[in-house]
């Protein structure tokens, strides 16, 4: 099978740079990015420092890797375990961890959040990439897997399926199918509300959108139907890594995470050699970082190879 490792550390290694860049103007508005980064093509990354976002992905990986696929009580444990304050976590996945680390179940815990209606917020997608490489040539199964890894802090049917989306998405990338991505996408989702955002990213990609269509029309918040579709449209628009997650990032809001998932559809498909070498070499190094993470991906194919 002609499949490149590459594919898979490309996920991973890009979803951590695509958060990175994003991280220190998350909350800032499309102009104050512009501030920080400026007008020119070639952005630095400044720190090279991830967040939550990508603590929480290699919390999924370690765990895929352990179990040979998916074990909640585990999955969670990692992200207790993993679990570090100042990599600035969503409300509502702080309270499911604490709660779990208090004797709740997975299973029961994110159903308290929201006054019981569960998180629609996008960190399950945000985390999401091992799932999407790990289970890219099956959808029904990905779609369980997806739903499940987010059902530990995201039991909002609307988190779940942002989840499922953005690990579908990376699947596509992985297998090459850029093309007619968003179609397939549509067949794939169940929700109205998804289907619907898809078919705008479609409208907004044929008459040419203006960074402001995108941002009132798709969305650069924290939940995960206003941020999912704007990274599968920012990876759809552009023909590089680094076009399409500046694309991402430079739209302001929650650029961290639509910087990740941007990242890690495009890391998917056109592999960790087209990510900037002066993006990585700036990442953060250290007992989790970019060779570790690069090293996830590496077993995670390993182990799918041989499945
Ligand atoms: O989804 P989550 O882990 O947050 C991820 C974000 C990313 O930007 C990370 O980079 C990090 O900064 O945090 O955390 P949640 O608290 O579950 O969801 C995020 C936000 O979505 C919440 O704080 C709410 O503002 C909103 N939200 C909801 N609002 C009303 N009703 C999520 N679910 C609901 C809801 O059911
Ligand atoms: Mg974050
Ligand atoms: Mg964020």
């Amino acid at each position: 099978m002609g499949l490149d490792v590459d594919k898979f550390t490309g996920a991973l290694i890009g979803s951590a740079v695509g958060d990175a860049l994003g991280a220190p103007v998350e909350g800032y508005s499309r102009g104050k990015v512009r501030s920080v980064y400026g007008e020119g093509e070639e952005w630095a990354m400044k720190s090279g420092r991830y967040t939550d976002d990508t603590q929480m992905m290699i919390g999924v990986a370690e765990s895929l890797i352990e179990n040979r696929g998916f074990n909640g009580a585990d999955m969670a444990l990692k992200f207790i375990q993993n679990y570090d304050e100042r990599r600035g976590y969503g409300p509502g996945s702080k309270e499911a961890l604490r709660r779990i680390s208090e004797g709740e179940s997975w299973e029961e815990a994110s159903k308290k959040l929201f006054g019981g209606n569960g998180s629609y917020g996008n960190g399950a997608a945000m985390r999401i990439a091992p799932v999407g490489i790990f289970y890219y040539d099956d959808a029904e199964v990905l779609r369980a897997i997806a739903y499940k890894s987010s059902h530990i802090t995201h039991s909002h049917v609307l988190g779940k399926e942002g989840a499922a989306l953005q690990a579908y998405s990376i699947a596509l990338a992985v297998r090459g199918q850029k093309e007619d991505m968003l179609s397939r996408l549509k067949e794939f989702v169940k929700s109205e509300a998804y289907k619907e955002k898809i078919t705008k990213a479609e409208q907004l990609l044929d008459k040419g959108a203006n960074e402001g269509d995108i941002i009132r029309e798709l969305g650069t918040g924290e939940a995960a139907f206003n941020s999912v579709p704007t990274a599968i449209y920012s990876f759809i628009r552009f023909n590089s890594f680094k076009d399409a997650v500046t694309y991402a990032v430079s739209l302001g809001g929650d650029t961290d995470t639509i910087g990740a998932m941007t990242g890690a559809i495009s890391g998917a498909f056109y592999g960790e050699g087209a990510i900037p070498k002066g993006w990585i070499g700036k990442l953060e190094e250290g007992e989790k970082g970019k060779s570790y993470i690069k090293r996830l991906g590496e077993v995670l194919y390993r182990i799918k190879m041989q499945l």
